[in-house]
């Protein structure tokens, strides 16, 4: 029998029995909030990061409670609505803190009509998105792909009149945008939080491409009142267990169902491209700036790069969490090294940032034994994410004749990881899951013909990139290796493969 079991139930009205002194609960009045947010996605990253910012921010200013929503399960919403929005988050270090949230005031299920509602209405001042790399339905020339089953499916929606229920988040952002344009006009700040370089200005284009297919006078108000400003996220929130549930119990003494963790860091960066009724976030730790791109590439290519390397190497060694991973001096000095020689070179001409110092933290964080981050979990949607963490660079290296080869053995050891799957019949959690099981398994005992067989997926790999000798060979070579890891090799053994000298410059191997 659990502890949490036999406790009542964390609810507005068992705030009060919390010992303060162990768990810090809101300091302001649930009932004097009100809603000024409107979010979509209500995964762990949102209760875990922007959450915690509105809960602060609430202490100075009541009307920033936020009203969620998913675009596809209802668990969260349901579950969140019956303890009154309330959760626990766990701020994960040596010792942990804890504070009970009560920033989300109103959660709804997919599609409710009350949520456009939300979003329609002139009082709700923000929108908020977590909903990954796929929600957005992009090309990978990052346009809204209209050939994606939910945005036709939206599309005709739309046309027939019939959009409350659409099934995409742009096709919802454009719905309730015409409604706030045909109830009076008043433009509104909509603030992507997921991890996509250029997010807001991707979320924008994609969004008035779409009101543009119905109405070309809708698509230039969007244009010209909504702000859709950049923006960078950072904490690392592994996801929530039962092991969780009973510390939270156990600290709390009542009975959590929905509590989130993360590590204690966090970091949100804005651009100042917003309204004039945007938040005053700066009040609660956020950075304004011009200059998100230059924050955003240095951590999706170096924080989330890294990951996904880390994620995919690990898994090939049997190696479970990043912390675990990080304890593998071959592991850890692989990926230091990927970072120091093959990501760091194509941030330092564009950005103040000291690369050095900031490497060195994410390694500090990556290391962190008090957070239990999966590897699996990295893992997931690895279509989505490789094209934004780790080809890009591959690309301006190659371009510029610098080293890539510890960025194609990460390439190979997605690759691999599908090949495992597939073989396990374990389920890939991937939007492009049905062609990458289709080419896994085709696998043969050819390295070559397994890795063109995955490099002519144009949704991953952009033709030029996949085209070239030097690429092909290296992620060659890393597919090779990753087979000799998962028999229980060292990764000190492939150094050879990731040895600039591999492919001089400028020489593409034949
Ligand atoms: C991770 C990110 O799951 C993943 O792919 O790389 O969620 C990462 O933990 C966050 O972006 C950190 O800010």
């Amino acid at each position: 029998m659990t502890i949490s079991a036999s406790l009542p139930a964390l609810r507005a009205k068992t705030l009060a029995t919390i010992d303060r002194r162990r768990v810090a609960v809101p300091p302001y009045a649930l009932d004097s909030v009100s809603v000024g947010v409107a979010h979509i996605g209500l995964g762990a990253f949102h209760r875990a990061h922007q959450a915690d910012y509105f809960d602060r921010l609430l202490a100075r200013d009541p009307s920033w409670g936020i009203c969620a929503t998913s675009m596809n399960s209802s668990a969260t919403a349901a579950g969140l609505h019956v303890q009154d929005g309330l959760y626990t988050l766990a701020l994960l270090d040596e010792a942990p803190d804890y504070r009970v949230i009560g920033a989300i005031r109103e959660t709804l299920p997919p599609r409710d009509p009350a949520f456009l509602a939300r979003l329609a209405a002139p009082s709700t001042k923000l929108v908020t998105l977590t909903i990954t790399e796929k929600g957005y339905c992009l090309t990978p020339d990052g346009e809204l792909d209209f050939d994606h089953p939910g945005v036709r499916r939206d599309l005709s929606a739309a046309a027939n009149g019939a959009s409350t229920s659409a099934s995409t988040a742009v096709g919802l952002l454009a719905h309730a945008l015409q409604l706030r344009r045909r109830g009076g006009g008043v433009g509104i700040d909509v603030l992507s939080c997921d991890n996509l370089p250029a997010n807001g200005d991707k979320l924008r284009a994609a969004v008035v491409s779409f009101a543009d297919r119905g109405d070309r006078d809708l698509g230039r108000w969007i244009a010209d009142e909504v702000r859709f400003p950049n923006a960078m996220v950072d904490a690392i929130t592994p996801a929530s267990d039962a092991a969780l549930a009973e510390k939270v119990a156990a600290e709390t003494g009542v009975c959590d169902a929905w509590p989130v963790q993360r590590e204690a860091f966090a970091s949100w960066v804005i651009g100042r491209d917003v309204s004039a009724r945007f938040p005053d976030l700066e009040a609660v730790g956020v950075v304004m700036t011009s200059d998100v791109a230059a924050h955003e590439r240095a951590k999706l290519r170096m924080l989330n790069g890294a990951h996904s390397v880390l994620a995919y190497v690990g898994l090939a060694c049997g190696v479970t969490t990043v912390a675990q991973a990080m304890a593998r001096p071959d592991i850890a000095d692989f990926v230091g090294r990927t970072m120091a020689e093959e990501i760091a070179p194509c941030l330092a001409t564009t950005h103040g940032l000291d690369l050095a110092v900031y490497r060195k933290s994410l390694l500090q964080r990556f290391a962190n034994p008090s957070v239990a981050h999966h590897l699996s979990q990295i893992a997931w949607d690895g279509s989505q994410k490789l094209p934004i963490r780790l080809l890009g660079t591959i690309t301006e290296n190659q371009a510029s004749g610098r080293p890539v080869g510890r960025l194609c053995f990460g390439v190979a050891a997605w690759m691999r990881f599908v090949v495992r799957m597939t073989r396990a019949n374990s389920v890939l959690t991937d939007p492009l899951a049905d062609e990458l099981t289709r080419v896994a398994r085709k696998r043969t005992s050819d390295a070559e013909a397994d890795v063109r067989a995955f490099l002519a997926l144009r949704q991953v790999f952009p033709e030029g990139l996949a085209r070239s000798l030097r690429f092909q060979r290296g992620v060659e070579a890393g597919y090779r290796a990753v087979i000799d890891l998962e028999r229980g090799a060292t990764l000190r053994d492939f150094q050879e493969y990731t040895n600039p000298e591999t492919y001089p410059e400028g020489r593409e191997p034949t």
